[in-house]
């Protein structure tokens, strides 16, 4: 079944505030100046590559940031202007910077995905990431919601569940950064990796934050009716989370039949890879890359796992990986063996997206993978898919309203939130997918375009 990459648009208020502590790149870029024109530009250049080798593209849009519905939950009051200076001033501006976070660009945590040819009852499944590890990302999920909502509106066929609740520490969930998917002529498996586990006994990481429990796994199979026996639940392991892999996906990356995958991705790789093959059968590609030869610290700075591998029209098996990757000998060495043994994969293409790296995600966080059937692709809503119109829109969207720098202490000038709505209201209607954000759907929160035009 093709599938469709579904890349979050990058945010007019894209900034390095070091929000997430575990991930390695967004703390060592606290504070630094970004720019959020180049990091959309970025974005946009990679979904037109994407789709330039013939694979499906599709575009997610950016959330309302700052978020006002946040801010006032929280008690700062009055005006829109009012509340922005009230939050810059309390807790030296850490709401401000958290509830500013353009975070809701790494797709792969928007939902996890289960296609119509897995589950139970023949629909497609979707579950928006409850991502209540991190304030700043337990902020996405409503909107999410509504985006997902909008784009799958068709019934007969989609399936958009509501968040898990964010009950404690029960049931944090990730989305599909913690979720293989592998197939073969036998069927297909899913691979849920998990951090920590709410009930029970077991040895989690010493220094950093695990974000997925097993039970939101366990919860999120259940939800996509997919048959037990094709499910597996595996440890993250807990070393791997300490030398910095946050998300299953900075050390793993799978397709179809093909599985790339650090020593340091899971607590028992070599139960899970039997297990796997016994699934699966020998059509099973498995890539397990040592430690020795490729350490976890440069996994982790050149994010070479964090790659889409995608299945070209020809059949082949192609990895786009960060630019980044290129430059470190070791992962780059890595990729290109990868690319030129026995396996699926013939070719490695690099891309620059280093403003999203900078924060810790690289090609494949940018991105959603759903795979969809022709019909289902044809019974979208909005217009997301990505030709080369579309591109050009989004690429003149983003010249016209997107600022070149921004610093932390930006983030406190009223301008910038009007300037986000009113792009994020044009982009509504380039993308026809009617009123999402908390600003066009408030009463006497609209935007006044004339006023606001910079
Ligand atoms: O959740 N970074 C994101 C990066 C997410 C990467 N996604 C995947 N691996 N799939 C995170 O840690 C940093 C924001 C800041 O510090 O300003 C941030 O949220």
């Amino acid at each position: 079944m093709p599938e469709i990459q579904f890349d979050g648009l990058v945010g007019p208020t894209h900034n390095y505030a070091g929000l997430s502590r575990g991930n390695a790149a967004s703390t060592l870029h606290e504070g630094r100046q970004s720019n959020p024109r180049a990091a959309a530009r970025e974005g946009l250049a990679k979904m037109r590559f994407v789709s330039s080798l013939g694979v499906g593209q599709a575009v997610l849009p950016p959330h309302d940031r700052p978020s006002l519905s946040a801010l006032r939950r929280l008690g700062f009051h009055g005006s829109d202007e009012e509340v922005i200076a009230a939050a810059a001033t309390v807790d030296g501006g850490r709401y401000l910077r958290a509830c500013s976070s353009a975070s809701a660009m790494w797709a792969a945590n928007a939902a996890t995905v289960a296609p119509s040819s897995d589950t139970q009852d023949g629909l497609l499944h979707i579950t928006p990431a409850n991502l209540l590890a991190m304030f700043h990302r337990g902020l996405e999920p409503a909107t999410t919601t509504r985006v997902l909502r909008a784009i799958f509106a068709a019934g007969d066929r989609f399936v958009v569940h509501d968040p898990l609740p964010p009950a404690g520490a029960l049931l944090g969930d990730e989305g599909a950064a913690n979720h293989l998917r592998l197939a073969t002529s036998r069927g297909a498996a899913h691979v849920f990796a998990w951090g920590r586990r709410a009930v029970g006994a077991f040895s989690g990481p010493r220094i950093h934050p695990a974000r997925q429990t097993l039970e939101a796994s366990l919860a999120i199979a259940r939800l996509h009716r997919l048959d037990p026996s094709a499910c597996r639940f595996a440890q993250q392991s807990p070393g791997g989370i300490d030398a910095g892999a946050f998300h299953t996906d900075v050390l793993a990356v799978g397709n179809g039949s093909f599985l790339l995958v650090h020593e340091l991705a899971f607590a028992d790789q070599a139960a899970l890879t039997e297990d796997l093959r016994r699934l699966l059968g020998d059509e099973l590609v498995v890539e397990p890359i040592a430690d020795a030869e490729l350490p976890a610290a440069h996994a982790v700075a050149a994010y070479p796992f964090n790659s889409q591998v995608l299945t070209v029209p020809d059949g082949s098996m192609t990895i786009v990986a960060p630019e980044d990757a290129r430059e470190d000998p070791a992962a780059r060495a890595m990729l290109e063996r990868v690319a030129s043994g026995q396996g699926p994969v013939r070719s490695v293409h690099f891309v620059d997206v280093r403003q999203s790296m900078q924060n810790g995600g690289g090609p494949a966080c940018l991105r959603l993978r759903v795979p969809m059937t022709d019909a289902e692709v044809g019974a979208l809503s909005g217009r997301v898919i990505l030709d080369d119109a579309l591109a050009e829109a989004l690429v003149a969207w983003v010249d016209r309203h997107y600022r070149d720098r921004l610093m932390p202490a930006d983030l406190a000038d009223p301008t910038l939130a009007r300037e986000g709505m009113l792009a994020l209201d044009e982009l509504t209607q380039l993308l026809k997918l009617g009123s999402i954000y908390d600003f066009q759907r408030v009463p006497g929160a609209a935007v006044d375009h004339e006023r606001h035009r910079p």
